[in-house]
């Protein structure tokens, strides 16, 4: 899974991109700093079930913190898209192709309103965050549109050829995540020329959760008061989140990231104690929550341990998976994730926590843990 972190310049995609994957990249308040896209690992935790049963996971990705495991999700940071760039303002909006594969995508923007549209520093509350919002899906569609108005002698000579509309649709969008169904639905709803069709394939394949960025800073739970009622918006500080992070891998402070406090355990001076019980006060920073909001509660995802094997595999590692799987997965599809000959021959899978028999058709549920069983292996 892929999740694309996109916005006008300077809202702190990068600082959240940095804070989220632990990989250092420039970070500043000139607006387009990022020009080719950050490519890192985020996490999104889950309840270990290491903890439930007693014993200590030992993870093949990811890691184990606190009580939680920390699952593996791709994360891109592209530059910053200003309004009109589907007119070639700003970078333009061709870096947005390398978000094709992304299934959603966290927008950005500044709720201290302290950045114009352009992402030049304005002064704090003086910028409408709304604003941003309501630009960006504006450039999404014309991105969309764009692809369709490029693609479309080639969609027509296809249907010309015999094929239904929705496959000709399919072909091109489906690069963009654009499911069969999805084209099927767009086909009954609309016709090719509809200025609503590319809103319509945006919206279906490119999920988004709006984080209020910048929470620390003046005016920006004002603006998350007005605007939360209207917009799905998550108050987080990157910068803080980061720094935070930053002082756990020093040996600083004992922080389970995405909690709502921490443990001083080194050495501080004074600047140091000063900055970091500022950012105590605004804790939790919401920057594993945005994330965590897009990935299980927008996108659907649950994540699911395998239990079969004693726990354990060849190498002895305890737990070693837990798998994201798509809203709907059933023990069928679990079983084709971790190997073919496991799904070829499954019987059916055995909930640890019940011991009760799953039918393959049986809908997973977030943190189920499933012993597969097939004909010649236990998996
Ligand atoms: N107060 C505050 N400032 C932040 C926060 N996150 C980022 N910033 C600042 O915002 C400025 C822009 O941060 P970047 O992460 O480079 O922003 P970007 O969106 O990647 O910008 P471009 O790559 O130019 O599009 C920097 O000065 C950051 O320090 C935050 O949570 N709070
Ligand atoms: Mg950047």
């Amino acid at each position: 899974m892929e999740i694309g972190l996109v916005g006008k310049p300077s809202v702190g995609k990068s600082t959240f991109f940095s804070a989220i994957t632990m990989i250092d990249v420039p970070i500043s308040d000139r607006p387009f700093t990022t020009i080719e896209p950050n490519v890192g690992v985020g996490y999104v935790r889950v309840e270990d079930l290491g903890v439930e049963l007693g014993v200590q996971s030992n993870p093949r990705s990811g890691f184990i913190l606190g009580k939680y495991r920390f699952v593996p999700v791709k994360i891109i940071d592209v530059a910053g898209l200003v309004p009109g760039a589907h007119e070639g303002r700003g970078l333009g909006n061709k870096f947005l192709n390398d978000l094709n594969q992304a299934e959603g995508l966290l927008h950005i923007i500044d709720l201290s309103g302290s950045t114009d549209e352009e992402g030049n520093f304005v002064g704090y509350g003086k910028y409408d965050p709304e604003k941003d919002i309501l630009f960006l899906e504006r450039e999404l569609d014309f991105w969309y549109k764009d692809i369709l108005e490029r693609n479309r002698p080639k969609i027509e000579r296809e249907i010309k050829a015999g094929k239904e509309p929705w496959e000709a649709l399919y072909s091109v969008f489906s690069s963009l995540r654009v499911t069969e169904e999805v084209a099927r639905e767009a086909m009954e709803k609309y016709d090719l020329n509809s200025e609503e069709l590319p809103q319509f394939l945006r919206k279906k394949s490119k999920k988004i959760v709006i984080v209020g960025n910048k929470k620390d800073a003046p005016h920006a739970m004002e603006n998350y008061d007005r605007l939360k009622d209207r917009w799905d918006i998550i108050p987080v500080s990157a910068e803080a989140e980061l720094a935070l992070r930053k002082a756990a891998k020093a040996g600083l402070i004992k922080y389970v990231y995405g909690e709502s406090d921490f443990e001083i355990i080194g050495e501080l001076n004074e600047k140091q104690r000063e900055a970091l019980e500022r950012i105590r006060k605004i804790m939790p920073t919401n920057v594993q929550q945005a994330l965590e909001h897009l990935v299980f509660d927008v996108l659907g995802y649950v994540a699911v341990f395998p239990a079969g094997s004693k726990l354990k595999d060849k190498q002895g590692r305890v737990l070693p998976d837990c798998f994201l799987m798509k809203k709907g997965s059933t023990v069928m599809d679990f079983a084709k994730t971790i190997h073919s000959d496991i799904a070829k021959g499954l019987l059916y899978g055995i909930d640890l926590r019940t011991k009760r028999r799953l039918a393959k058709d049986y809908v997973l549920k977030h943190r189920d843990a499933i012993e597969l069983v097939s004909a010649g292996s236990r998996g």
